[in-house]
């Protein structure tokens, strides 16, 4: 069965039949391979979202194809009812690559954001003896965390809160970056601290240098658990495979997903140690879809490459380069660079007429990007992008930023 739809076909459809929850630019994406994506009229792009860091490892890896399709053929779905042969091989591999005991499966992203909230309210109860329903937990404003009713109910943007209240208790907000806010607002009933190594939807916000070391003290100091959120910030995107190892330091909660499924399903999870992952029984958390075979097939392979494939230690140079070269534009427009690695935000100056029209216009010269908040370009491809590649962007970014 093959209908060919025109591009306007295809938007209108979108349009008429699905909900109205995004407002994507308008380029209809009928293949990708590594760095690049073609839309349906066959026009070629450079990628530089990598679906918001979940194709770190370029789209459509034949090594991770190949898992996939392998693994396909012989059992997708078993339900955690049974057992599966591929679930524990890939959780010894993330523990052994992440130095953790233990890995917990789920899916979406926000779903380990939830599954790394209970595991602190159950340790804060049955660990630390904080009294039923008072674990508090510490979050920063300008956070993102995921769509849950629990996660939206402490974020800071009012769009992602609007209407959907009421939402749950036990979170405090601070403002993101300040330390010494962290350690007044720590009480005998605080059990986590959730944090962004980077903030992302935040804006590509890099918090001060020793930022992530004076939380680890504290919350060492006063019985917290410190867990970092590496949904978007791990896996090599910020030149490290995890982005808290700029920091030296070592969380006892890790947040993954996104790029841990290599750009192919949905897997996630969190990583820790015998003290957290024990609050867990059987019958305490679960999910019919979290630690199935195709995924943690995929998982595996996905890993495997990152690694093996030198991906960390791409982003890390090429990161710097680009941020580099970027620099030596010197735009009208731009009013700072930062990031860290292949994660680099360019911030316009309020008076260049916001982000999204040199989103689109980047559209025009072959280059995708998407603006975050509205003055701030993010430029994050995936991290098996080639200096030559980059220095094809530069030249399309040097022109629209002109
Ligand atoms: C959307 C943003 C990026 C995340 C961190 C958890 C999650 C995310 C640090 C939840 C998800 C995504 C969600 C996606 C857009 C994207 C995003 F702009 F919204 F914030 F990447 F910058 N923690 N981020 O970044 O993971 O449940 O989605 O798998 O459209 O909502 P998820």
């Amino acid at each position: 069965m093959t209908t060919t739809y025109s591009a306007a076909d295809l938007i209108r459809l979108e349009e008429a039949y699905g909900a109205h929850n995004y407002h994507p630019l308008d380029v209809v994406i009928s293949r990708a391979r590594g760095v690049w994506v073609w839309d349906v009229e066959g026009k070629k792009y450079l990628d530089f979202l990598a679906a918001y860091s979940a194709v770190n490892q370029g789209h459509c890896h034949p090594r991770i194809v190949a898992a996939l399709k392998e693994q396909a053929d012989r059992v997708t779905l078993t339900s955690r009812a049974f057992r599966n042969d591929q679930l524990g091989p890939f959780c010894q591999q993330i523990c052994q690559l992440a130095s953790y005991a233990r890995f917990l499966p789920m899916n979406t992203g926000a779903e380990a954001v939830e599954t790394a909230i209970k595991a602190a309210r159950k340790w804060g109860t049955t660990v630390k003896g904080v009294e039923e329903d008072r674990g508090e937990i510490l979050v920063f404003a300008g956070n993102f965390h995921g769509r849950t009713t629990t996660i939206v109910g402490f974020s800071t943007e009012a769009q992602y809160r609007q209407g959907f209240g009421p939402f749950t208790p036990g979170f405090k907000i601070l403002p993101y970056g300040d330390a010494a806010a962290v350690e007044a607002a720590i009480t005998p009933n605080t059990v986590g601290i959730l944090v962004e190594p980077i903030q992302g939807e935040g804006g590509i916000i890099v918090p001060p240098e020793g930022y992530l070391r004076r939380l680890r003290e504290l919350a060492t100091a006063r019985r917290v658990l410190l867990i970092v959120d590496e949904i978007q910030s791990g896996l090599g995107r910020t030149g490290k495979l995890f982005a808290f190892q700029h920091e030296g330091i070592r969380p006892d909660v890790v947040i993954v997903g996104k790029a841990l499924g290599g750009g192919c399903v949905p897997i996630s999870g969190i990583l820790a140690d015998d003290e957290v992952m024990g609050v867990f029984h059987p019958g305490d958390h679960g999910s019919t879809f979290g630690g199935n075979p195709l995924a943690c097939a995929v998982a595996r392979a996905a890993l495997q490459v990152l690694v093996e494939e030198g991906m960390v230690e791409n982003s890390a140079r090429l990161g710097e380069y680009f941020m580099e070269r970027l620099r030596q534009l010197r735009s009208p427009h731009v009013r700072e660079i930062r990031g860290k690695g292949l994660w680099i935000g360019v911030e316009l100056h309020p008076e260049a007429g916001g982000a999204r029209r040199f989103c689109e216009a980047l559209q025009q010269e072959g280059l995708l990007c998407k603006e975050t908040h509205v003055n701030t370009i993010r430029l994050a491809p995936p991290l098996v992008i080639t200096r030559e590649e980059i220095d094809w962007a530069l030249e399309r970014i040097a022109k629209v930023l002109a």
